[in-house]
């Protein structure tokens, strides 16, 4: 096998828990599906900050947010930083990106060569019925713009990104391998959906989740709004229209294997399907993400290439987007002599999982601004640390809703202790916050000139 050309799938904010291959059995995903069964599953795959560019950047450096100083939606990522697809550059590889990666500004392209078309597609305006949806109840509203509407923003985005895919695929990897990435904007709020995958939806039944919320996640519910009461009927609308956005990444997906088929890249192709974070769709009353619960924090993982990797197996390691960039330096034979955060997948991939170091880590700035945090978990153990606050230990082998807190149980004790240990080397929370502190200030005086555009 030549040298593998990589396509690498992200939507935003998609919990593997709406995935048929995850084993919901109410959602229509028949095609992420058909790649997982064509593929390797990875059931504990998490993101890196459960927050889009952070995340984002994490996954494109292979460093945690606090060695990129980027910990916030609006942070720019610093030009001599390395990533996966510059360095693929350096060995051959011709590297794309249609739509979605989220930099607000400096170097967009994060090392790409090339951008088929605007990260927010510039060519369809934000707006609705005439008017900007940019205003106090939107995007992130669960209860103003929900439902189907075919002019929906992200649909349109999604659409136009694939073309783009599409038209790429028709000549790429003749002479060179390639990597492509392509980025959605669905299922990201607002829950709004074309009518024809909401149709799909319209009856399913929902049940709005009744567990309860760590007292940690309080001030959360209320930066957000969420502390109040909203109608029964409004949160199923908005979680029938999250399914219907799925099944419209899904359908895309399909266009995209077909593309991948018909071009005849399948045998030489390495597909992926991940997300940059979860969504927690009304679980201990919580939305979207920014929490360390694992509806926010794990993401859907599927690698496909039969010919390489075999297929229809299930991986229980813990890996994350971090281990994307070692994996893509492996794969393509580059002897990358950076430091790195992750791991390669493809011992994994390959069937050997002995000697696999089994625990992820995740960074925030807390919940709200101040109280950086970090999740740190080993096996089925997870421990949250927020700064000036006591420690959270759930074992989802026992507890997969995390609604028992273990950090004040006397047989977790020596573990707890040990996990708390391995969790602070190299975190140092007071400097996070004098670091983004630091990033707003700047910020503040860039918007002072000119208005950041989202139009772009
Ligand atoms: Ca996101």
């Amino acid at each position: 096998m030549s040298k593998p050309n990589i396509v690498v799938i992200m939507s935003d904010q998609h919990t593997p828990n709406v995935l048929g291959c995850y084993g919901n059995k109410n959602v229509s995903t028949p095609n992420i599906d058909f790649l997982a069964e064509k593929g390797i599953i990875f059931d504990n795959a998490y993101c890196n900050s459960p927050v889009c560019v952070p995340s984002r950047m994490s996954m494109l450096t292979g460093l945690h947010s606090h060695k990129i100083n980027v910990f916030n939606n609006a942070d720019p990522l610093l030009p001599h930083l390395a990533t996966w697809p510059l360095l693929l550059r350096t060995v051959g590889y011709d590297t794309v990106i249609s739509g979605r990666n989220h930099l607000l500004w400096g170097d967009r392209l994060a090392g790409f060569g090339a951008r088929l078309c605007g990260d927010k597609s510039e060519a369809i305006p934000w707006v609705k019925n005439g008017k900007t949806m940019l205003g106090e109840k939107a995007p992130q509203a669960i209860d103003t713009h929900i439902g189907p509407d075919d002019a929906s923003y992200h649909a349109r985005h999604d659409i136009d990104v694939n073309a783009h895919a599409k038209e790429y695929l028709k000549t790429a990897g003749k002479d060179k391998p390639f990597a492509l990435f392509v980025g959605y904007y669905q299922p990201h709020a607002p829950f709004v959906a074309l009518e024809k995958y909401f149709e799909k939806y319209k009856d399913m039944p929902v049940e709005i989740d009744e567990l309860s919320c760590d007292p940690l996640y309080i001030p959360f519910l209320k930066a957000l709004k969420l502390d109040r009461k909203i109608e029964k009927e409004k949160l199923i609308t908005a979680i029938r229209a999250y399914y219907a956005m799925v099944s419209h990444i899904d359908e895309l997906v399909g266009e995209l294997y077909s593309s991948i088929r018909e071009n005849n890249l399948l045998d030489n192709t390495i597909i992926i399907y991940t997300s940059d974070h979860g969504e927690m769709l009304g679980l201990h009353g919580l939305w979207h993400k920014m929490t360390f619960y694992e509806d926010s924090v794990r993401i859907p993982l599927v690698v496909s290439c039969p010919e390489k990797f075999g297929c229809g197996k299930r991986i229980d390691r813990n890996v994350s987007l971090l281990d994307f960039f070692p994996s893509f330096m492996e794969l393509a034979g580059v002897k990358e002599d950076i430091e790195l955060d992750g791991s390669s997948i493809l011992p994994l991939l390959e069937g050997k999982t002995e000697g696999w170091n089994n625990r992820v880590i995740a960074e925030t700035i807390g919940i709200t601004r101040g109280q950086p945090g970090r999740m740190l978990k080993r096996d089925n153990l997870k421990l949250l640390m927020y700064y000036k606050s006591d420690p959270v230990l759930f074992d989802l082998s026992t507890d997969p809703s995390e609604q028992h807190n273990l950090a004040k149980d006397k047989k977790y004790s020596s573990i707890l202790t040990d996990m708390i240990k391995e969790a602070s080397e190299d975190w140092y929370p007071e400097k996070i916050n004098e670091m983004t502190d630091n990033n707003l200030k700047h910020i503040y005086y860039h918007n002072m000139v000119s208005k950041l555009s989202v139009s772009k």
